[in-house]
């Protein structure tokens, strides 16, 4: 990757809006999607195989699969675009599907992206908006809407397909204090209580304007995703480490439940396996479930699960794990004497 990224040409300008829009062109598929900006009929980055061409040579679609773009700029976005999209952020987006088991599971999930501070702001086709737009409508129709929502600072309450996105100003900034993560909490913060309002990045022009740095805080905010500043080398690897990091981290659980042979029901109980690559944890909750009536099943509880594994299992030195003796062909103990030289 560092090798095709080395040989790019550098071009004048700083077309951020283009770049988004191409980007957001690539996540948005569908056979239905036929309105959307960009949308493929071929190929999908939302399935197993990418490349495949669809519907011929279908392969499995990822319902819970997460998606970012790291977008990195030296410059103000100056580059107009001759698609709009409006005030996306001022405006509540579409009502989108929410999946019964989902839904039963994560109370807070919240089925469209509603307008309001910190995100909002009454300004049209800013580079937030574009951002925006790749992330209140579902850039794939027809995938079960299975992705896991977030909570917390990187709040993402929403189930649906959509992009975030993880910008990088590169030794520039803006007229909000957003160098260092304490002063984008702040920031956040003040925005949020409506102390604070996001400024006005003017149209796409040659002009520089820092309020152009503030927007690329504002798409980052806007899509569940984080704005970094990097001044030097090793803050942008800083900055992409934590961007990569926090995106492989986010898209953690629910892989189980998200449809594939991963899940097994038996008798009352669904059983679900999570895995959190951050830190190569997994775990296994059961939650309870009766007949719908209608020959389906539901969750019994709402959110509550029966029981967790990481919750029954014995402390780790009060286990029994077993290991295979490669040479004698048999089950052993995880010792130093049966683990192989
Ligand atoms: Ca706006
Ligand atoms: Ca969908």
């Amino acid at each position: 990757m560092l090798t095709d990224i080395q040989s790019l040409q550098a071009a004048s300008g700083s077309p951020l809006k283009l770049a988004m829009l191409r980007v957001g062109s690539y996540f948005t598929f569908a056979e239905d999607n036929g309105a959307a900006i960009g949308a493929r009929s071929t190929g999908s980055p939302w399935r197993t195989d990418p490349s495949a061409a669809h519907p011929s040579a279908y392969s499995e679609a990822l319902s819970c699969r997460r998606s970012y773009n790291i977008l990195m700029t030296d410059g103000y976005d100056n580059g107009d675009v001759a698609i709009n999209v409006g005030n996306v952020d001022g405006n509540d987006g579409p009502a989108q599907a929410l999946e019964p088991d989902m839904q039963a599971r994560h109370p807070k999930l919240v089925d469209r992206y509603v307008a309001r501070p910190p995100f909002s702001d009454g300004f049209s086709n800013t580079l937030a908006d574009y951002a925006s737009y790749f992330y209140v409508r579902d850039l794939a129709t027809t995938v079960p809407n299975k992705v896991a929502p977030l909570t917390g600072d990187l709040a993402d309450p929403h189930s649906w397909q959509h992009l975030g996105q993880f910008t990088v100003g590169l030794g520039v900034s803006g007229q909000l204090p957003a160098n260092t993560a304490a002063e984008r909490q702040d920031t956040l913060a003040r925005l949020r209580s409506g102390s604070l309002s996001w400024p006005n990045p003017g149209s796409g022009g040659d002009t520089i304007l820092a309020e152009k740095i503030d927007d690329l805080f504002h798409a980052a905010v806007n899509t569940g995703g984080e704005f970094f500043r990097a001044s030097n080398s090793h803050e942008l690897t800083s900055a992409l480490k934590q961007a990569i990091g926090r995106a492989s981290a986010s898209a953690r659980v629910d892989a189980g439940i998200a449809g594939s042979g991963a899940v097994a029901q038996s008798g009352l109980l669904k059983f679900v396996p999570s895995y959190q690559s951050s830190v190569w944890s997994g775990d296994l909750t059961a939650y309870a479930m009766a007949s719908d009536g209608m020959g389906g099943w539901v969750f019994r509880s709402g959110d509550q699960y029966t029981w967790k594994a990481s919750e029954v299992r014995p402390a780790w030195e009060a286990r029994t794990m077993l290991t295979w003796d490669l040479a004698a062909r048999l089950q052993c103990g995880l010792t130093p004497a049966c683990l192989p030289h």
